[in-house]
């Protein structure tokens, strides 16, 4: 429980910038409104746009308040508030088998464009799994950039994973190869596989991801697959751009959306959501191993809307 009081102000800070932004509009909205008319209406839409929830999210959201609105006999704006956060969690909602794989045997894909975070949230990933007790093995599928084995060769010790990995500039569908090989034979229970944002172009960054998939379908089909793309939420709408890409792709099971602390654009969860009905299954909300947190669309939510009553009331808990 203290560690879910924790969680909660971790995630409260973390997105003050987002809810800055939003709770201030809304509750303007809410207080300055004496009734619910169209104009209402409009304000609402211009906050939860502004907010990052894209397009999408806003007019399915503002649907289903009408909607509630209506058949309820609501007639007071302040009671739309909390139809609003209820409707936001319900399209949130990322389902009971969003982390299989954790309990499975699995390979765990983590792609995405360079920069957005995917080694420091495999090394997050890493450190969340061996708390677990699980054996973790680490394949560094970027063989493009330079510095990228080092790197993740330190969140392998940072974590006590074990790391497989290539010479600079060979081919990373033999570092996957490799790595699965070593995990069949040391009965791992997971493979957490980092691969290059950045190639020569577009079209080879994804011909390599179609490549190493390949290579693991015919080498270990008997593996839980997952494959997670990384998007910078900073990156606001730029992210969601990205994220469909991807999913042309791929099989894409989920998001982790990393540098939640510290950006306005938190809203964008809500927007990845409701445009790909793609689950976000962490945020990284920092930059050291314990700052990666699973996504609860509940404890999101409310983190996003809490008034400021909550923030003194949050102040009190222990971390
Ligand atoms: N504040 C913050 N910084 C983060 C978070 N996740 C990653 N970073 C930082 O983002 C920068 C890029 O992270 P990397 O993990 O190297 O990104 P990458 O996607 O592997 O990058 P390439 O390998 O170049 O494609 C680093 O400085 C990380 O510390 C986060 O949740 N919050
Ligand atoms: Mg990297």
């Amino acid at each position: 429980m203290a560690e879910e009081k924790g969680f909660f102000k971790r995630l409260f800070s973390g997105l003050s910038k987002t809810r800055d932004n939003i709770v201030s509009g809304m509750d303007s909205i809410f207080n300055g409104f004496s009734k619910i008319d169209e104009e209402f209406y409009e304000e609402l839409e211009e906050v939860l746009i502004m907010g990052d929830l894209g397009v999408q999210a806003t007019y399915d959201i503002l649907d289903d308040l009408r909607e509630k609105v209506k058949t309820q006999h609501i007639k007071e704006p302040a009671a739309c508030r909390q139809i609003l956060i209820d409707s936001i969690k319900e399209q949130m909602d990322v389902g009971e088998t969003a982390y299989e794989f954790e309990d499975k045997t699995s390979v765990v894909m983590v792609v995405g464009v360079n920069g957005v975070g995917k080694t420091t949230t495999i090394g997050k990933l890493a450190g969340k799994l061996r708390a677990q007790n699980k054996k973790v093995i680490l394949a560094a599928a970027d063989t493009f950039r330079a510095a990228a084995g080092e790197q993740l060769k330190e969140w392998a010790n940072r974590a006590q994973a074990e790391l497989i990995g290539g010479q600079e500039g060979s081919d990373p569908a033999s570092v996957v190869y490799d790595a699965v090989a070593a995990a069949k034979a040391r009965h791992a229970d997971v493979l957490l596989c980092d691969t290059a944002g950045r190639l020569h172009n577009k079209k080879n960054l994804m011909e390599e991801l179609k490549k190493i998939n390949r290579i693991v379908d015919r080498e270990y089909p008997e593996a839980f697959r997952e494959t997670l793309v990384v998007l910078d939420a900073t990156t606001g709408q730029n992210a969601l751009q990205q994220a469909r890409e991807f999913k042309e792709v791929a099989d894409i099971s989920g998001i982790i959306l990393t540098k939640m602390d510290g950006t306005a654009k938190g809203g964008i969860a809500v927007a990845i959501q409701s445009e790909l009905g793609i689950p976000v299954k962490y945020i990284g909300v920092g930059e050291t191993i314990d700052d990666l947190q699973k996504f609860n669309a509940d404890t999101f939510v409310d983190a996003l809307f809490a008034s400021t009553d909550r923030e003194s009331e949050t102040d009190n808990e222990e971390i």
